[in-house]
């Protein structure tokens, strides 16, 4: 690499759509666009909204830099602005490019978090090019696709290609699930995990994730039973294009006396002799608590539900019970699918197993 750049160019991109699971979701199909197109993907900052304050967080303060690099070449956001961006490209245009035929116009810094996050990085946008034409978007595996894309964007004249939203379809596709595996947790959120189960919990445990906030029920609101199609993550349960079976009310919003059999159900099933809870809203305790005391065991959760160790936490649980739905439930089902020698257990609520 001249001067330390990449000679391929760069992907930059605002992972600007939905909260942490949808942007994880999106992540998985940029790293394999990025690795198709054989640029550098510039890691992106993952955003936090904390209403009324939006926090970007770094990818290296979550994740490992050295793992996702085995899967393709990749740079932090802080190395790309300091080191490469301001010393390289300082004064070349960057391009920003976009689909016209899902928006018209690129109002790439219109609005928040779009606004906020380009200013961060300090990326300007001065010039917009449309993809739209392109066969297959951003999924270069379709015919012809990634031809097209180093023809019309080569690295020479598009050194940075600047996306005001992830170039990656949602929800993600099957294909690139595995990709989970060079998504490893940094030390720091780690050792938190094991800290918490070191002293809360005791194993073999279950973990649940309960997502029942009040934006939860408007999502199971819109579940079509006639034509049973697809809804976030549903296909992590049903499979593609829900081959394996119908979407149904329970598996999105399960009740409580629902919620509470399945756990003692898989508790009963492992031995577990505790459970840890995550929720966004009620994480159902005392119910949880009082179902489980023939077992003479507990329920337990963090007093406050910091999201990320609760995602780690559920990843090294021996038996995970999710959300079908949620994307957010879809990251422990994929680490536990494909982080270890083998998949480790995961079921969901709604869903009866054999
Ligand atoms: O992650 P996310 O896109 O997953 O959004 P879904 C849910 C957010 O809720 C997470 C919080 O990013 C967290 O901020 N959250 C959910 C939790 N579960 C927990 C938990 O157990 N603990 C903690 N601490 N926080 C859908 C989206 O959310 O929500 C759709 O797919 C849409 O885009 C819909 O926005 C309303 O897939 O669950």
């Amino acid at each position: 690499a001249k001067n330390g750049t990449d000679p391929n160019g760069y992907i930059v991109f605002c992972p600007c759509m939905g909260r942490f699971g949808n942007q994880i979701d999106q992540f998985l199909g940029v790293l394999s666009f990025a690795k198709s197109l054989d640029r550098t993907l510039v890691l992106p900052n993952f955003i936090e909204f904390n209403h009324p304050e939006t926090k970007m967080i770094p990818f290296e303060v979550l994740f490992q830099v050295g793992t996702v690099a085995k899967y393709t070449r990749v740079v932090t956001m802080h190395e790309f602005t300091k080191k490469i961006m301001s010393k390289h490209f300082a004064g070349t245009p960057r391009k920003a490019i976009y689909d016209t035929d899902a928006e018209p116009g690129c109002h790439a810094k219109e609005g928040n978090p779009f606004g906020p996050y380009w200013d961060q990085i300090g990326v300007s946008f001065v010039g917009d090019e449309y993809f739209g034409e392109i066969p297959g978007g951003f999924e270069t595996s379709q015919m012809g696709s990634r031809k097209k894309w180093l023809e019309k964007f080569g690295p020479e004249e598009f050194p940075v290609l600047a996306f005001p939203s992830a170039p990656a379809a949602f929800p993600s596709k099957g294909k690139v699930w595995s990709i989970q595996k060079y998504l490893r947790w940094s030390s720091r959120i780690t050792e938190q995990a094991k800290k918490y189960i070191t002293n809360n919990l005791q194993k073999p445990f279950v973990a649940v994730h309960l997502r029942n906030d009040a934006d939860w029920v408007r999502v199971c609101d819109h579940i079509d039973l006639e034509k049973n199609r697809p809804l976030f993550a549903s296909e992590q349960c049903l499979g593609e294009g829900h081959h394996q079976g119908q979407l149904t009310m329970e598996m999105c919003i399960p009740n409580k006396q629902q919620i509470v059999d399945m756990i003692v159900e898989k508790v009963g099933s492992i031995g577990a002799k505790s459970v840890f809870v995550a929720s966004d809203k009620d994480h159902m305790i005392d119910e949880i608590n009082e179902a489980l005391k023939p077992y003479e065991i507990e329920a337990h959760r963090q007093e406050v539900d910091d999201m990320y160790t609760s995602l780690a936490i559920m990843g090294r649980s021996d038996l995970f019970i999710g959300n079908c739905v949620s994307t957010f439930s879809h990251i422990v089902k994929r680490e536990r699918d494909h982080t270890g020698q083998s998949p480790r257990p995961s079921a969901f609520f709604g869903v009866r197993s054999a």
